[in-house]
């Protein structure tokens, strides 16, 4: 799906700010058509935002089901023009209604989708948005979950991923305009001769009679233009969009009466013995994993952290990080996308693997993939999610390796028969850039099964910490044999850990350097790192996590998870400037 982009032809107004909102305490509302009239009873809700820790009361925190939120909007003059309205992303489910009509149902928490409302509107008149979410899980949702009842007969849902199922109108909300003969959709490819770049393009643009497409860089001047729908065409001296380097051109397109801008950046990828290149260069990731976690806000996107957070990675030296476990915000591809950050893409599909269920994520007895638990259906659900999201950030220069899922199930012959297919739906969707998945500790070399369906190695790893607990001398031992084993058995893949790092307490100090402790923290990443070093086939190290962040309670989790490099509110624990010093010799080396 395009981006919003205003133009020439197009015109947006965002409807972001507090609306009104009702928890429906026994899931009724759609039955009984609270759509049909304004909600009564309502109360504030800030929009983008997760609902569950804006309130006090444990009722809307913990509601598992149903919630509404409620606006009017006013419609902008659209005279001939279409008028639509698009979510950034609900999460997880949203039903939308425009005066009690419903225009649009889309399932998935992390992925934009938008409605035709011009029908139903007119130009300069109020209407009413009614939005019902539904923040449950299945065995047929990405991620997956399942929900029972405890003694007194309250819903309880139950997930296997480590971080807290926050819902409600995460992005942001706006109405726009466009010409009903418009462009549909755009790919950009791009490849380097020289000091030109290469730009081929694809436009979607249904009906149109004549379509056009201009480059313009950074000052709009025009560096080159071609006729039709789709082309190749050649920028001369071309600004490469580089790690640290945010160069950025738009391709400008016109179809008949519709103007759209699509950024784009001149880059390559590729995988060659071992390496990770981009433009011909090898790239070493330094980041993290992260999260779309805030306080008070949950999963709500806020430019003032994303802004925040790039300061925060850049002072530290970092240039990628990967969006896990689901697709991040638009607005954060495309400031990832300016600041020449590294991004590698990830699906929600998170906690596909029952087998790690156990007292962490409070859940176990499971078959991963079976009839009755992830099956053919949940496969489909998945292929989309993958379809969804290479269709939403394939333009994105930052974007440099799919990744399909995070710790799987892989070390059966049911996982291999999954995800087989849903590596060539990734393939498929885009033939230009890595595609991988992020392999969990038990899926060990000997026992993995799916490894050669993918092009990179992403290995999370918890030596010292999960396992070995505390005793970094076994720790490291364990993890140069693994990293043996998968060099034996995979050779000319490059291996990016995606996940190390122990929880740690900050303020949490201890002479004897125990599990924990700030002290632990640095001498755990440091054992990892030593490791790297001695591996030229490791080509990433992306800890986890950036900041604590916030899941459901247990005993393995104190107020979270505390793997954070930097705390909750995004203080730096005392590991931060040892791994500082690092990262800024490196990028010093590397030049990114
Ligand atoms: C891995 C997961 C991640 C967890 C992390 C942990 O990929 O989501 O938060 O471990 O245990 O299993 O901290």
């Amino acid at each position: 799906m395009l981006a919003l982009r205003d133009s020439l032809s197009r015109n947006s107004k965002c409807l972001d700010g507090v609306w009104d909102f009702k928890v429906d305490t026994d899931n009724s509302g759609v039955e009984e058509r609270w759509f049909d009239k304004p909600l009564t009873d309502t109360r504030s809700m800030p929009v983008p935002a997760s609902y569950n820790d804006i309130t006090t009361e444990i009722e809307v925190h913990d509601h598992v089901g149903l919630v509404w939120y409620e606006r009017e909007a006013i419609a902008p003059r659209f005279g001939d023009d279409r008028l639509l309205i698009r979510f950034g992303s609900v999460t997880h489910e949203a039903q939308v209604y425009i005066n009690g009509k419903e225009v649009a149902y889309h399932k998935g928490g992390y992925l934009p989708f938008e409605a035709d409302i011009t029908d139903l509107v007119k130009d300069g008149e109020p209407f009413r948005v009614t939005v019902a979410v539904d923040n449950r899980l299945g065995w047929q949702s990405i991620p997956p979950g399942y929900i029972t009842q405890d003694e007194a007969g309250n819903d309880q849902q139950k997930y296997w991923h480590d971080f807290y199922n926050y819902a409600g109108i995460h992005r942001s909300v706006h109405l726009y305009t466009r010409p009903e003969v418009h462009v549909s959709d755009v790919t950009i490819v791009t490849d380097i001769d020289g000091s030109a770049g290469v730009v081929k393009y694809d436009v979607v643009a249904e009906g149109a009679k004549n379509v056009s497409v201009r480059v313009l860089d950074a000052e709009r001047n025009e560096v080159a233009a071609g006729e039709g729908a789709s082309g190749e065409l050649r920028v001369e001296n071309a600004k490469l969009w580089a790690p640290g380097e945010g160069n950025l051109y738009t391709l400008e397109i016109t179809a008949d009466d519709d103007v759209y801008p699509q950024r784009f950046g001149i880059r390559t990828v590729e995988i060659k013995d071992n390496q990770f290149l981009i433009n011909g260069k090898p790239f070493y990731f330094r980041g993290y994993g992260r999260h779309e976690d805030n306080l008070i806000r949950g999963k709500g996107h806020d430019n003032v952290m994303m802004v925040h957070d790039f300061e925060v990675m850049k002072w530290q030296g970092a240039n990628s990080f990967r969006t896990s476990h689901y697709p991040y915000a638009e607005e954060v591809m495309d400031y990832a996308d300016e600041q020449g950050f590294v991004v590698i893409d990830e699906t929600p599909a998170v906690g596909l693997n029952m087998g790690i269920g156990g007292g962490i994520f409070g859940a176990q007895g499971f078959v991963t993939f079976s009839e009755d638990t992830a099956n053919k259906e949940t496969q489909e659900v998945h292929a989309n999610e993958i379809r969804d999201l290479i269709a939403r950030d394939k333009n994105h220069p930052c974007v440099v390796i799919w990744s399909i899922a995070n710790e799987p199930e892989t070390n059966t012959d049911a996982s291999r028969e999954y995800f087989e297919p849903l590596a060539k739906v990734a393939r498929d969707a885009d033939p230009t850039r890595p595609v991988g998945y992020v392999n969990v500790m038990l899926s060990t070399p000997d026992v993995e099964k799916i490894t050669d369906f993918f092009d990179v190695i992403m290995l999370n790893r918890y030596y010292g910490w999960y396992f070995q607990t505390g005793h970094l001398g076994d720790a490291e031992a364990g993890l140069r044999r693994e990293l043996d084993e998968w060099i034996k058995r995979y050779p000319g893949k490059p291996i990016i850990f995606t996940e190390y790092g122990p929880d740690t307490m900050p303020g949490l100090k201890d002479y004897f350097r125990r599990p924990w402790s700030e002290e632990f923290q640095e001498d755990n990443i440091g054992m990892f790192h030593k490791v790297f070093d001695d591996y030229p086939e490791v080509v990433g190290e992306q800890m986890w996590n950036f900041a604590d962040f916030q899941t459901t309670p247990g005993t393995m989790r104190v107020g979270g998870n505390k793997k954070g490099m930097f705390t909750r509110d995004r203080l730096p624990k005392s590991n931060a400037y040892k791994v500082r010093d690092r990262w800024l010799a490196m990028k010093e080396k590397q030049g990114n």
